[in-house]
């Protein structure tokens, strides 16, 4: 296996708007983050991944760029970026930015051309199609965020595609200009001397080119899976970009794998293919959501979840590698969703940064999480930003899908804003992010839950990530180790040892709010001392360990 510094690398993924405000306006800015460079690096991470700071009318927040060379004037200027990466790099942290090569804004400028005329030059860097005979769209394809894919365009007569909101319509890869226009950006931003990209749903740039009718029976995720993601040229297109771009630089890629599947993923990021350096995956962060966002969801299943890992690491036995995350922008905060926010929050806190350390994979990060951010309650449709859930919420006030209660409860539990709400840094007002009211509220529990409270506290969810990421720094066995684990079908305790060269280590993680005894043999001959472990409490023998509520004890067996 090739060891490249970005396998053991750990990411902090930042969300701009909601990091740091550094002029006082109520969105979170490039100097904001470049202010607090000095607090990034003390969590022993080794690489920020920045979400969208390219130019964007921001009808999915920087999600659908207008301008792929230009940084969006609420962030900063071209030599605010200029100095977050010099300033970053001086602290040997490496920049990646958030590519959005699917889709562009309809506010790019060509996407105006392309709508003109039907033979504007710029026509085909989109997918346009004729409406059927009776003026329906050419097909029933649904878009992500609620909606069908498709909109008229009634000046030229005909539909464009969206796979996401009718701002950001989906780019035609098929044309070979639009993706010469694609790398040249990239270029650009390389050259500069950003050391990677995480591309936005890179899967989908080859779709189903037949545009065939789908069978909404099978739901959402199977609709990616076999319509939208890993179209037949899609292999082509990844390796060109490689070939044509990524392979001159010193910088990694890492695709954001919507619909890619344990079966498919080393045609992404096998050793030999040459197209991207690692997938994001998705299997963890939707384990329970069965068809997609927004419909019915099933309980928290720890077997299932261990079987997501499982799998996934055979993604990287046959050489391939994947990243790891539980957490992002897109999704609930991890300790309301797999721990528990309340009772056991700092516990589990710790035990999910254990599991996640302790993964083969890269680690990615989310911007809050290091201090335990829970998800907010919001008591009225009026109180939510977020595009994907707002189009949700009145799509069902005509259909009545479920009650509007129902539908808000689903929202508070599932939505994008429970991530993006203002980082915590201290109990002042809006918590020390900006002076001003922020785009979006600051979770009401700032005051108990902010960095500054954490920060010199040895027993703080902050002191204990520095503490774990220091290790993984120290112990490759973490990142790169043989995964082996024991009691399977324990729905409790998650529990697998690691070993690499003569280190081995064996973890166990209890993912309830009950002690939980292990079934595991020590063996005699060997010495077992802690590596970490979430409670102060210290276990005297090896017999009968019992684990405390949301326990992470990890031991270094030699
Ligand atoms: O997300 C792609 C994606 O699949 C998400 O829409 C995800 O499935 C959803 O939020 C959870 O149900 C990426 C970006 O991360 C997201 O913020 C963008 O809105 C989207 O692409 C479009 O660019
Ligand atoms: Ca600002």
């Amino acid at each position: 296996m090739n060891l490249n510094w970005f396998k053991k690398g750990v990411i902090y993924q930042i969300y701009p708007r909601s990091f740091n405000d550094s002029n006082n306006d109520g969105i979170g800015d490039l100097k904001g983050i470049t202010s607090k460079l000095d607090y990034i690096k003390s969590l022993n991470v080794d690489i920020i991944w920045i979400s969208p700071i390219f130019q964007s009318p921001n009808k999915d927040n920087g999600y659908d760029v207008s301008d792929y060379c230009a940084i969006m004037p609420e962030f900063g200027t071209m030599s605010d970026f200029d100095e977050l990466l010099s300033e970053a790099h001086q602290r040997d942290l490496k920049i990646v930015l958030d590519l959005v090569p699917n889709h562009t804004s309809d506010e790019h400028k060509w996407f105006k051309q392309a709508k003109q005329s039907k033979n504007n030059p710029y026509r085909d860097f989109y997918i346009w199609k004729k409406p059927k005979p009776d003026g329906s769209p050419p097909n029933n394809w649904p878009s992500f965020f609620g909606g069908p894919a498709w909109t008229l365009h009634e000046n030229t007569g005909e539909y464009y595609l969206h796979l996401f909101t009718k701002n950001q319509p989906d780019l035609n890869w098929e044309n070979p200009k639009v993706r010469e226009s694609i790398y040249e950006a990239m270029r650009f931003w390389l050259d500069k001397g950003v050391d990677g990209f995480r591309m936005d749903v890179v899967s989908l740039l080859s779709k189903d080119l037949n545009f065939k009718g789908v069978d909404p029976k099978i739901g959402f995720r199977k609709i990616i899976e076999k319509h939208y993601a890993n179209g037949p040229k899609i292999h082509h297109y990844l390796h060109e970009m490689y070939e044509k771009v990524m392979k001159h630089y010193d910088a990694f890629s890492m695709g954001e794998g919507v619909g890619v599947t344990q079966d498919n993923a080393h045609l992404y990021v096998g050793e030999d293919r040459k197209e991207l350096d690692m997938i994001y995956h998705f299997d963890i962060l939707e384990n329970n959501i069965i068809n997609g966002k927004f419909e019915e969801s099933s309980e928290f299943d720890l077997i299932n979840i261990k079987k997501i890992f499982r799998n996934w690491q055979k993604v990287m036995t046959k050489g391939g590698w994947i990243a790891n995350a539980l957490g992002n922008h897109d999704f609930a905060r991890l300790v309301s969703r797999f721990g528990n926010d309340k009772k056991y929050h700092k516990e589990s806190a710790k035990m999910l940064i254990t599991l996640m350390a302790t993964q083969n994979g890269t680690l990615n990060i989310y911007q809050g999480d290091e201090i335990g951010m829970t998800n907010i309650h919001l008591k009225s449709i009026d109180q939510v930003n977020d595009v994907q859930s707002r189009n949700f919420y009145f799509e069902n006030l005509e259909t009545q899908k479920f009650s509007n209660d129902k539908a808000l409860e689903m929202i508070n539990n599932e939505g994008r804003d429970n991530a993006r709400t203002p980082m915590q840094w201290n109990s002042e007002d809006q918590a020390g992010f900006s002076e001003h009211e922020p785009w979006l509220q600051v979770n009401p529990n700032y005051n108990i839950i902010n960095v500054e409270q954490q920060i010199n506290d040895s027993d703080s969810i902050l002191s204990y990530y520095k503490t774990i990421l220091a290790l993984k720094k120290e112990h490759d066995v973490l990142s790169y180790g043989k995964f082996e684990e024991f009691e399977k079908n324990n729905k409790n305790i998650y529990a697998y040892t690691k070993t690499l060269g003569y280190q081995e280590i064996v973890v166990f993680l209890n993912f309830s709010q009950n002690e939980n005894l292990i079934d595991y043999e020590f063996d005699n001959e060997k010495n077992y001392d802690i590596l970490i472990n979430n409670y102060r409490f210290v276990t005297k023998t090896l017999k009968n360990i019992e684990l405390k509520p949301y326990q992470s004890l990890v031991f270094n067996i030699n």
